[in-house]
């Protein structure tokens, strides 16, 4: 076995849940949120405040302890809220993506098992048509509430003072959804001993400094901006200022005006800062370290960006299952086209994924990781939990990767199925699951297409139903629409006579993938 060992000493596990951690860092006296859009601000003192009474109301509601909370919300200085009084008051959140559609909400709902829908006003139809069914029986509204919901400051009950108790090995703080390397979207089951050592792991290789400041618009439901931003951030007496969905121009006024020193991105946000125009209207010089995650990004659109903003541009490297960091690239050392280096506590191997033996070094292979930070599994999936987690605890990544001899990862290529559009999970066996309930659609592959913007594109080969015409691209959009979110839409359509399987069944998708690219 040819194991990569983190060069960080270990940091050791500490015996907080998630919400103690980040108030144990927190300055109570420091602005610690701040809605970017209004400029409205909540202290240290003032979020453990309304964590603590928000934590005393779902409990007496019934929605603490042992509870699921569903929250769907953009990023708000009162997401941070509702997820820490969640787990203050000893429930699980599931994170769920707040432009889905209601069909998508409701799926995620039954199988997360949530008690209670929280989001905003906005959302209230897509939430009261997305709990029929489902276990959740009443919606809970950041803001003021339509007739027959709950608003959330309707909530706020004498404080629940101290942490209730839970199992710091067993018990689900968060619950958010991803496909891994194969199938439909699962629960992935996060415990807090799982996301305080993350926390402690990139604390320890990415020296942020206590007050430092970063624009938050990679979305709390996702596991990047849920740890690296919000909690990592709050637990390092740092600060977030929160934008509740991307805009360029939103985003440089926020760099300039709060002067942030490190910015936290996707590769579309690269690639905006490397060509767009606007760019050259700003003083970004305060940015000393940009860190861009969740897809691949050239060594060439990292170098533009850095040299355009004369500033250090790196990657790390994360997945949900990973809570999400495994590697990461410490402040200012970042290497064009590498994704970091292993955090604490953190193993790497790097495997030939069909005879399972370990590469020579500087050869790709499978990237496998072992640590503390590794799920606990899927939610109700056994099967999905044993193939992805195998023997000695290794996670398969999926992805295909080399280490150079600094140890600096570099993944070159992706073994598994899911597609990132823009840096977002799409997975091909939800995407072909909808199209095939299409009546002339008869059968179905999805593909991600690459994408200079997006870095791919969902395409699908469709084979007509018999006896039907297979329908137009925007027939199929206009059918998408009312199931999957925009994200997730197909963009390419070809027809063909048949998709290519293997003899169990299984979809080629390397043929496909290589069809488009010769
Ligand atoms: N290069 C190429 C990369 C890269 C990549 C990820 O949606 P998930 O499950 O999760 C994420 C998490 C990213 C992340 C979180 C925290 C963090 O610090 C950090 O670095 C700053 C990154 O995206 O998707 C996981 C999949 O996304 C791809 C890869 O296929 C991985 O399995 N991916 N980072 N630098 N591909």
């Amino acid at each position: 076995m040819n194991i990569y060992k983190s060069t960080f000493p270990d940091v050791a596990l500490s015996d907080l849940t998630v919400t103690q951690r980040v108030f144990a860092g927190l300055d109570p006296a420091a602005t610690v949120l701040v809605d970017g859009p209004s400029g409205r601000s909540l202290t240290g003192a003032q979020f453990i405040g309304g964590v603590k009474a928000l934590a005393g109301g779902l409990t007496a509601r019934g929605w603490g302890a042992g509870k699921v909370v569903a929250l769907m919300a953009p990023n708000i200085p009162e997401y941070c809220v509702v997820f820490h009084a969640s787990v203050w008051a000893g429930g699980t959140v599931t994170t769920i993506n707040p432009t889905y559609t209601a069909h998508e909400v409701n799926h995620q709902l039954k199988d997360a098992g949530a008690d209670v829908l929280v989001t905003i006003a906005m959302f209230a139809d897509t939430a009261r048509a997305a709990i029929e069914g489902t276990g959740v029986s009443e919606i809970v509204i950041i803001g003021d509430a339509p007739e027959g919901m709950v608003s959330l400051s309707a909530l706020m009950g004498p404080p629940l003072a101290e942490q209730a108790s839970v199992d710091l090995d067993e018990h689900i703080a968060v619950l958010p959804y991803s496909s891994g390397t194969t199938g439909l979207p699962k629960g992935v089951m996060l415990t807090h001993r799982n996301l305080v050592v993350n926390i402690d792991q990139t604390l320890a290789a990415a020296d942020l400094t206590a007050h430092e400041k970063t624009v938050a618009f990679l979305p709390f439901f996702h596991i990047y901006g849920l740890q690296v931003l919000m909690n990592i951030y709050m637990a390092a007496g740092g600060g977030l200022v929160t934008m509740p969905r991307f805009d360029l121009e939103m985003f440089l006024n926020l760099i300039t005006q709060y002067q942030t020193p490190r910015l936290w991105i996707v590769p579309p946000v690269a690639l905006a800062l490397a060509k767009h125009p606007m760019v050259e209207g700003y003083d970004l010089s305060c940015v000393q370290h940009i860190n861009c995650a969740a897809a691949p990004l050239s060594a060439d659109l990292s170098d533009a960006m850095g040299q355009r903003l004369g500033t250090n541009a790196a990657q790390g490297y994360g997945m949900t299952e990973l809570s999400p960091v495994s590697h990461v690239s410490p402040y200012g050392k970042g290497k064009p086209g590498a994704s970091g280096i292993a955090i604490p506590n953190t193993e790497s191997r790097i495997v030939n994924p069909e005879t399972l033996a370990d590469m020579p070094p500087g050869e790709d292979g499978e990237l496998w990781v072992r640590g503390p930070q590794v799920m606990k599994g899927y939610l109700n999936n056994p099967d999905a939990t044993a193939s992805t987690i195998v023997e000695g605890g290794w996670l398969r990544t999926g992805d295909i990767a080399h280490f150079d001899v600094d140890g600096y990862l570099y993944i070159t290529d992706r073994l598994k199925e899911l597609i990132k559009y823009k840096g977002f999970q799409v997975a091909p066996a939800e995407v072909e699951a909808e199209l095939l309930t299409h009546p002339a659609i008869g059968d179905a592959a999805v593909i991600g297409r690459p994408d200079s913007e997006a870095g791919e594109l969902p395409m699908a080969f469709v084979v007509p139903a018999p006896g039907q015409t297979a329908p137009t691209l925007d027939e199929v959009q206009a059918y998408l629409e009312t199931r999957l979110a925009h994200y997730k839409q197909v963009r390419v359509l070809e027809v063909v006579e048949a998709i290519p399987k293997s003899a169990s069944g299984k979809i080629l998708r390397r043929l496909l993938r290589d069809q488009i690219a010769g």
